[in-house]
């Protein structure tokens, strides 16, 4: 063991029950290495450190799902008439920001209001939140609220709850300077796993710990990016889908396999209708407010799994993908940025936004963490209706 540490520096935070875990029902959950010792630690957030279950697992089938947004008030009165409650837009395109109410108290009702102020402001983020202590049983009862939680094909979670993805950087563990030694910036855009056949919903994301500098999340708005485009563009675009894969990321590893699926390559529309706004009787049904709610398109593209557009030769889909990745991540009109203070929680819509890490902090081997979470929940296959705004 002292051999192992002093070659690699890293140490595994297991608590010696999990990793020797093998009752026949219950898959055994191996802790990933990390380059801080929690054996010596007493952290508070141990229970969010990052886990893996061997084995592999059958590809995720396609199912139907009606967004809770449906359900909201285009006023959002229930959500916003919390006494106390203080509301602030960050940009007039894109990031809302409240304070003075608890995300872990919120009702149902409330939550679909939620969703629907995510689907029109991107990105929601909460202050002052107590969410990060709640434990994970209540956070994962929250997340299925907005949808079917989604697994991640790189196996990761944390331990007993295979849907609460925990974002761990240290030294060792998910090798922040190894993944980006040959990229001249840490940056890279993307809306979560579009590669998935139902693509990602209304999606929480909050630190647990955070370096003294650094490791903020920037956002966009893939919405405000689509309005941008004149209307003869957006029109050529509308006939347009593209193959998005998650080959790319399966490949990318720390020296261990923890995949627990096969990756895919699914086709998506290049320009998709927020299903708030989608004209489908079966969701007119279950909405009060059909014809109010928000139609929303935006540009659904993204450089980290979109690889080619449909039908369109090597070179002019190389060409459109660059311009509509330019054209999105370089408009500072449509981006913010997160600092994450203690008590920070954002909650973002993968529809209608993209966002990207900073990986620029400095990290002390078994010193330096960044600890987050993200619970997401998987949302309709992505669709284009034409005549929605
Ligand atoms: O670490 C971050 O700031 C973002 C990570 C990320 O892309 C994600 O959790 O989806
Ligand atoms: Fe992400």
């Amino acid at each position: 063991m002292g051999d192992v540490l002093v070659e690699t520096e890293k140490v595994l935070h297991n608590d010696a029950a999990s990793a020797g875990d093998s009752t026949a029902s219950v898959p055994a959950q191996v802790p990933t290495a990390t380059s801080i010792d929690y054996t010596k630690e007493n952290y508070k957030y141990a229970a969010y450190l990052p886990y893996s279950t061997p084995g592999r697992q059958p590809p995720l089938a396609e199912f139907v799902h009606v967004d809770v947004g449906l359900r909201a008030d285009p006023e959002k009165r229930r959500l916003f008439s919390v006494p106390g409650t203080v509301i602030q837009e960050v940009t007039p395109n894109v990031g809302t920001e409240i304070r003075g109410i608890q995300l872990s108290q919120l009702l149902p009702e409330q939550l679909d209001d939620l969703a629907l102020l995510a689907t029109e402001r991107g990105v929601v983020i909460f202050k002052d939140q107590d969410f990060a202590d709640i434990g994970p049983e209540r956070q994962k009862k929250y997340g299925e609220h907005f949808g079917h939680l989604h697994v991640h094909q790189m196996g990761i979670h944390i331990k007993d709850y295979p849907q609460i993805l925990p974002v761990y950087r240290d030294a060792e563990a998910g090798a922040v300077d190894k993944e980006i030694v040959n990229n001249v910036t840490s940056v890279k855009w993307h809306s979560d796993m579009t590669y998935e056949i139902n693509g990602m919903g209304t999606t929480t994301f909050f630190p647990l710990d955070t370096p003294p500098s650094g490791g903020d999340t920037l956002y966009l708005s893939t919405t405000a990016a689509y309005n941008a485009l004149s209307p003869i563009f957006r029109e050529k675009l509308h006939s347009l889908s593209a193959v998005h894969s998650g080959v790319q990321q399966y490949n990318v590893t720390d020296g261990e396999k923890r995949h627990i699926r096969a990756p895919i390559e699914t086709v998506h529309p290049v320009v998709r209708t927020h299903p708030v706004s989608i004209p489908w009787p079966v969701i007119k049904k279950s909405s009060t407010h059909e014809s109010k709610v928000t139609k929303t398109k935006s540009v659904f593209v993204n450089r980290l799994y979109t690889k080619k557009i449909v039908g369109l030769k090597e070179e002019e889909s190389f060409y459109l993908l660059n311009f509509l990745f330019d054209h999105i991540e370089k408009g500072q009109d449509w981006h913010l940025r997160v600092h994450w203070t203690p008590g920070t929680v954002v909650v973002y819509d993968n529809r209608v936004t993209q966002h990207s890490a900073l990986r620029d902090f400095k990290v002390e081997p078994a010193r330096t963490r960044r600890h987050m979470v993200r619970i997401t929940p998987q949302g309709e296959r992505p669709v284009f209706v034409e005549n929605s705004k």
